[in-house]
């Protein structure tokens, strides 16, 4: 399976697929649960529907990382193995999170299609089928990682990432709820919090940790690769923020909702910062409804405090400030893995 690994970037996902159908007919097979046509049938199609179809950055990543850590040196096809395993692991987790924040979101389309809970027949069963994903992840170390000396690390890696995505995602939630709208309480650094949280950890820090504890280091000699990862984390969402204003759903491959939402996103933050008294006064009426004659003031005002000229500022000061951060490690191999996630990223419209 992971025979041709040196080439191509289009290789190595088509590899990186490879290990997805592996993965995928394991847990259709596990002998923990009597299958039947049906049930087998139904995760099958739910995987398809909610797992790959994405960027793979992530999951691409760890196998990335774990290449440019080992300086070079040509990986085992085991070696190729494991870190696409880690790295789906991450990617099943980041499908579990959609499906769960689509609902939550409310949201219309994810990847280019309707989200799982609008698929006809899903509804809510999607919440089970995000449990399902999310059950696969130890599924998927045991069966892979039982034996290593990291697997403990692993487990407890996982753990700790969810839980910090939980968090983040509550609070999230918690600051949007009805009857308190307040935007007052809306400031860079309650959206700090919140993204650190919902996002850095599970989308930057865990694949690199992946792939350190693959290359038999101790996550607690790395904490300034984690500060640098979560600063990124948070720019990426930040451009998360914006995409979902700015961004063509083409691209994007979903359609923004967090004007209607009443989120604390990167966008309103700037705009309450800028705003005069009245520009105030359209945001407190028209933010957080969902008809789209007030999303459409909202994105007016949005053009009219020029927030894509304080975007692109951002932007190309967040890059200077992590290439500096980074070229100040002092390992060459982190430096690589760490550059190499910056550049994925930056300037990125979709
Ligand atoms: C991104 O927020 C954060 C997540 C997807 C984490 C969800 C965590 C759970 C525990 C369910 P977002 O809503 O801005 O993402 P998107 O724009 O992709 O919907
Ligand atoms: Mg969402
Ligand atoms: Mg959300
Ligand atoms: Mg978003």
């Amino acid at each position: 399976m992971a025979a041709n690994l040196t080439g191509t970037t289009s290789d190595l996902r088509t590899t990186f697929l490879g290990v997805y159908s592996l993965l995928k007919s394991e847990l259709l097979n596990d002998p923990a649960f009597e299958w039947t046509d049906d049930s087998r049938q139904w995760v099958d199609r739910m995987l398809d529907y909610n797992v790959p179809g994405g960027k793979l950055n992530r999951g691409l990543s760890v196998v990335d990382s774990y290449k440019l850590l080992k300086e070079g040196k040509e990986l085992t096809a085991d070696e190729v193995f494991l870190a696409s395993a880690l790295g789906w692991c991450i990617e099943w987790l980041q499908a579990y999170f959609l499906v769960l924040d689509d609902i939550m979101d409310n949201s219309h389309t994810r990847r280019g299609q309707p989200c799982w809970f609008r698929v006809p027949k899903v509804g809510m069963i999607a919440v089970n089928d995000g449990t399902i994903l999310r059950n696969h992840i130890p599924r998927i170390l045991k069966k892979h990682f039982r034996e290593k000396p990291y697997y403990v690390d692993l487990l407890d890696l996982f753990n700790e990432v969810e839980f910090q995505t939980a968090s983040g995602q509550m609070i999230d939630l918690i600051t949007t709820l009805e009857g308190e709208k307040d935007l007052s309480k809306y400031s860079l650094s309650l959206h700090r919090r919140i993204v650190q949280y919902k996002t850095a950890y599970y989308s930057f820090y865990l694949p690199v940790a992946c792939a350190l504890l693959m290359a038999g280091e101790n996550l607690v000699n790395h904490i300034d690769v984690k500060n640098i990862l979560i600063d990124m984390g948070i720019y990426f969402q930040v451009q998360d923020d914006y995409l979902d204003c700015f961004g063509e759903p083409e691209k994007i491959g979903k359609i923004g909702t967090d004007i209607e939402d009443f989120k604390c996103s990167w966008l309103v933050v700037k705009a309450l910062e800028r705003c005069s008294e009245e520009q105030r006064k359209i945001l407190l009426e028209h933010y957080g409804k969902a008809d789209p004659a007030d999303v459409a003031k909202v994105k007016a005002l949005y053009h009219e405090l020029d927030l894509q000229g304080v975007f692109a500022e951002y932007e190309s000061k967040s890059y200077e400030k992590l290439t500096s951060s980074i070229e100040a490690h002092p390992s060459k191999a982190v430096q690589a893995v760490l550059k190499s996630f910056l550049g994925k990223i930056y300037k990125r419209q979709k």
